[in-house]
């Protein structure tokens, strides 16, 4: 086993970034469900956000979307941020839900449209020097429904044109983090429909190009470590939007439908060392809280990640690697069981005690009372939704 002090401090150091979105209205085609006390601006977001960070201790930071938290003074609202604090994280755009984006967005046939779009990348690079982000995550529905309705590579054409402005535009140590999808909103053909696809266009534009693995973005039954191991060593992993899915992008609690997939991706990750900080890999939540409590679900969200990375932390590494060597199938394979079946739940309690938290976030933010004080205050004006 490993010496408990090295996983301690590693877990310790392992942060974990919340969407902002999940604190707002989420729901299905079929309906969005509102919950009393729901922020309704991107500072009460922030306050939400906080109450997390506040239990957990690993949740320092809260990613944007822009427009759902457009505001008029971004500066103003990072400072809010860190009063609280926690930082404004990644800064994701949307081009997925405007009338003029049905044929797509930087993909569109129609050079008015694509124009639009990079306009809109172009300013959430803006709202990044504001907040002093690094990160712009780019997730397109582009696609088709039909086939014959587009060129598919005419569409790559445009694409790599638009990635190209928005790279330029990076400063500092600003990146992009293309993310891909499948399937939906577009049936036929996706974009950036996998890890190759936004491989290609990372590798064409530079290294602040980097992938983006969103564990609800792939076909059932695809080994997602693989592809995390693969980028991981061509140096392309830029982070991770974690969920959990029994179906499709069900967005679900990380962990909640599949905890040993996540023990074996964030096992790949430590093996590649890189976890730390410096590793550059943004570890964010990419969920929707459609029916359950959302600062709740977000607390339990970030104690499924710290469970399944101190469980890979736990493998024997030099076990492991002697049985692979030897070909000892079942001894390679037992010392990953062994770690996997470890409650690492009484080790994070301690870890948590000895970092002046409750051992126990979930019924620490139960008893604040911070639930019931903002069902109380937050009444009236316009409840946060993704609004389609
Ligand atoms: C697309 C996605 C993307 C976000 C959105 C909220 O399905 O995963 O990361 O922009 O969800
Ligand atoms: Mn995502």
């Amino acid at each position: 086993m490993r010496d408990l002090t090295a996983v301690k401090a590693a877990l310790t150091e392992h942060e974990i970034e919340l969407p902002s979105w999940a604190f707002g209205n989420t729901g299905t085609r079929f309906k969005v469900f509102g919950q009393p006390g729901v922020p309704r601006t991107p500072w009460e977001k922030a306050e939400d956000a906080a109450q997390v960070h506040r239990y957990t201790g690993v949740a320092p930071s809260m990613a944007v979307h822009i427009p759902w938290d457009k505001v008029e003074d971004y500066a103003a609202l990072a400072r809010h941020a860190g009063e609280l604090g926690i930082r404004i994280g990644t800064v994701n755009a949307n081009v997925f839900q405007d009338d003029d984006y049905k044929l797509g967005s930087v993909c569109h046939p129609d050079p008015r449209v694509r124009k639009k779009a990079v306009a809109h990348l172009l300013e959430c690079v803006d709202v990044m020097d504001a907040t002093g982000s690094r990160d712009l995550k780019l997730w397109f529905a582009d696609g088709t429904n039909y086939p014959g309705q587009d060129d598919i590579r005419a569409r790559q054409d445009r694409l790599a044109e638009a990635l190209a402005t928005v790279y330029a535009r990076l400063g500092g140590d600003q990146r992009i983090l293309l993310e891909y999808k499948l399937f939906e909103p577009s049936f036929y053909t996706t974009d950036v429909p996998d890890w190759g696809t936004s491989l290609l266009h990372c590798q064409a534009l530079g290294a602040k190009a980097q992938v983006v693995v969103d564990t609800g973005h792939h076909a059932p039954g695809t080994n997602i470590e693989f592809i995390v191991a693969m980028l991981l060593r061509a140096g392309r992993l830029g982070g991770f939007d974690f969920n959990s899915r029994f179906y499709a992008d069900d967005d679900l609690m990380v962990g909640a439908a599949d905890p040993f997939q996540l023990f074996r991706i964030m096992h790949e990750v430590i093996g590649a060392d890189a976890l730390k900080p410096a590793a550059g890999i943004a570890f964010m939540l990419d969920q929707c809280h459609n029916i359950e409590p959302k600062i709740p679900a977000q607390i339990r969200s970030v104690m499924n990640v710290q469970e399944a990375t101190a469980k890979a932390l736990l493998i024997d590494a030099d076990a492991l690697v002697a049985a692979q060597q030897a070909g000892d199938v079942l001894e390679a394979n037992a010392a990953l069981m062994d770690a996997y079946s470890t409650d690492v739940r009484p080790l994070l309690g301690d870890l948590r005690q000895e970092t002046g938290l409750d051992p126990d976030p979930v019924t620490a933010y139960a008893r604040s009372g911070y639930g019931e004080k903002i069902m109380a205050e937050r009444v009236g004006g316009t409840p946060a939704s993704w609004g389609s």
